[in-house]
């Protein structure tokens, strides 16, 4: 897998990223399996230790790339990066909950705009604070439509941001809004339930904005086994997310048959 490759081109010695190397990977990896798994390191639930041993079986299952991050951060996001970095070699995608979760030792960062909500905050004003920081620590940004859908409870997101998320059974709401995402320029989708979520995202309403675009849909939140999982592929899901599931009861056979479930 290559690594994150780096150019020093602009003005004041700032680093500029030669290629969007992260975003092709997940186009290859559609390419080999038809859908990727990607898995939630929250580092505000594991110690270091406890966060690289996860990460190595993580690696070792046959997962796709390892987001990092959460909607609340008290915990050393940088030195927990670092380490995750050092022991392995998928790619390490920052899912940041503001501005402030940023770290030089990851490779790339869904750079995401709360799109189902209508709080300029999380809209364009988190951004506008990272993107500096972005651009000096020379991660790949990766423009991602974030879509919060109700599941059944309240959940961290929702609460952090303030916004109000698309109801469960109005796939017609949530269809326009990845369709205007698509327009905006951004490079992939994701409908996301909220971790811990009771009910994941319906496999109608996947379908329904599956079939609004042709950038990558990914589906996380409440996503407890890999029969559901399967499903929402099925639904038409490109990604799926994991989080809380192998936090709390992971073992390593449950992430295989994730990858297996995913991949098949
Ligand atoms: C949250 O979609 C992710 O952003 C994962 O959710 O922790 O419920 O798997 P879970």
């Amino acid at each position: 897998m290559a690594g994150k490759p780096r150019v020093n081109t602009g003005k004041k010695g700032k680093l500029h990223l030669r290629s969007n190397w992260v975003l092709n990977y997940f186009h290859e990896v559609l390419k080999k399996h038809h859908a990727g798994y990607f898995v939630l390191i929250d580092p505000e639930q594991c110690e270091i230790e406890k966060c690289v041993k996860l990460a190595r079986e993580v690696e070792q299952a046959g997962v796709d790339a390892i987001l990092l991050g959460g909607s609340f951060l008290t915990n050393d996001l940088h030195s927990i990066a670092k380490a995750l970095k050092q022991a392995i070699e998928l790619p390490l995608v920052l899912f940041p909950g503001d501005s402030m979760h940023l770290t030089p030792h990851a490779d790339a960062i869904l750079y995401i705009s709360l799109i189902s909500g209508r709080n300029p905050n999380y809209l364009i004003n988190e951004q506008v604070k990272a993107a500096p920081w972005i651009q000096r620590y020379a991660l790949e940004p990766i423009p991602t439509g974030y879509m919060l859908i109700e599941g059944g409870n309240k959940t961290a997101v929702e609460f952090m941001s303030g916004t109000m998320p698309i109801p469960r059974d109005k796939p017609d709401i949530a269809g326009p809004h990845a369709l205007a995402a698509q327009y905006l320029g951004m490079q992939m989708v994701y409908l996301e339930a909220g971790s811990g979520a009771t009910h994941p995202v319906p496999d109608d309403m996947i379908t329904v904005v599956k079939d609004q675009i042709s950038i990558p849909l990914i589906v996380g939140g409440g996503i407890r086994t890999p029969e559901i999982a399967a499903e929402k592929v099925e639904a038409g899901a490109d990604f799926i997310v994991t989080g809380n599931i192998l936090e709390k009861n992971g073992s390593f056979e449950l992430m295989k048959a994730f990858a297996n479930a995913i991949h098949s």
